[in-house]
């Protein structure tokens, strides 16, 4: 009789939690704690996630991510504070790893539809380095990304020349790129329309104009980061945690502050040339199957960057980032 009367109540008790459970997404988070905008109503829950949520395989800092959907259910008494009782698996992930603890992994966002790397020729100039490291993160991702050339008043005639060019390179390895000026309002109706009903993480270097484009494309964007760090853990940093901002509903941009770098988290020395577009379609074509394309006899990649096929940016890129996986692995 005792067991039949807790099979019942603990039956009860789990549909009980599954009628008062909340879809919401994870807008950010600050290791102890989440805030969840319930999906169907759009309200701000400040949560706390139930037990210890492992995924499998993931050596992770933090068990949940910006964008992550989650369940969660609102105890009456504790002021539309919440308890995540369940994650969704992520369609996908992007990764910041320690450049010094290798074995420490941060998820910076979840779930992206793609994502737009705001770079600038002057003012601060972005290398190819570091846009080639992400775009091969991204490629990593399978998340599709658009370039956003900002700062585009700052340009003479001759950096509107190499811009063309710039653009014209990328496109050609399968990145659209667009020409903005943040500051003046240029292009921001085309990026507006890129982001139309899709979560983007937004990225780039410091200083390149990030803040002041969010400043363009986010509607009442004061009122909503006072109501978002309104739940924030007091003495935390908070401008260095991702997080997520309505557009419009249904429309979202992830802001990374203070995110350098995305690591190359999954990324073998020897499987580097697949994330680049333009080698993927040559490497079954060089004479050894496990030839890495430096010096190589009959690599058909170094022959389509002696024949000017493969951009010398780009490859040069690739050199540099195969030397620095090698030094790591
Ligand atoms: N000339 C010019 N300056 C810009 C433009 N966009 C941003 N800036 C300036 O660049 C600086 C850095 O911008 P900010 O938005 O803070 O960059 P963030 O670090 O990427 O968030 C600020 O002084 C902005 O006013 C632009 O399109 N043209
Ligand atoms: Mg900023
Ligand atoms: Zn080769």
């Amino acid at each position: 009789m005792t067991i039949l009367y807790y099979t019942y109540y603990h039956a009860f008790i789990h549909s009980f939690i599954q009628l008062l459970a909340v879809v919401g997404i994870v807008v950010k988070s600050t290791g102890s704690w989440y805030l969840v905008r319930d999906t169907a109503t759009g309200t701000l829950h400040r949560c706390r996630l139930r037990g210890k949520f492992k995924q499998k395989g993931l050596k992770v800092s933090n068990p949940l991510a910006v964008g992550d959907q989650v369940e969660f259910t609102v105890e009456e008494q504790t002021e539309g504070a919440g308890v995540i009782h369940h994650i969704e698996p992520r369609r996908n992930y992007i990764i910041r790893r320690s450049v010094h603890k290798t074995e420490h992994s941060h998820i910076v966002a979840a779930n992206l539809d793609q994502a737009l790397l705001v770079v600038t020729l002057v003012s601060p100039a972005t290398s190819f380095g570091f846009i080639d490291r992400f775009l091969v993160t991204a490629e990593a991702y399978s998340i599709p990304v658009t370039l956003i050339f900002n700062k585009a008043d700052l340009h003479d005639d001759d950096l509107a020349d190499y811009q063309q060019q710039i653009g014209k390179m990328y496109q050609r390895v399968g990145y659209p790129s667009l020409l903005t000026s943040a500051q003046s309002g240029v292009g921001v109706e085309e990026v507006d329309a890129l982001l139309d009903s899709k979560t983007t993480l937004l990225s780039g270097h410091s200083g390149v104009g990030k803040s002041t484009l969010i400043n363009v494309l986010v509607p009442d964007l004061d009122l909503k980061t006072a109501e978002i760090s309104q739940f924030s853990d007091k003495g935390v940093h908070t401008t260095t945690y991702a997080e997520m901002l309505e557009v419009r509903p249904g429309t979202y941009l992830i802001d990374t502050p203070g995110i350098k770098e995305l690591g190359l988290v999954d990324v073998q020395p020897g499987e580097l040339a697949h994330f680049f577009p333009e080698m993927r379609a040559l490497l079954n074509q060089c004479r050894y199957h496990n030839c890495r394309h430096v010096q190589e006899p009959g690599c058909a990649v170094i022959e389509a960057v002696e024949k000017g096929r493969i951009a010398l940016p780009r490859y040069d890129s690739y050199l540099s980032m195969l030397h620095d996986e090698d030094n790591r692995h």
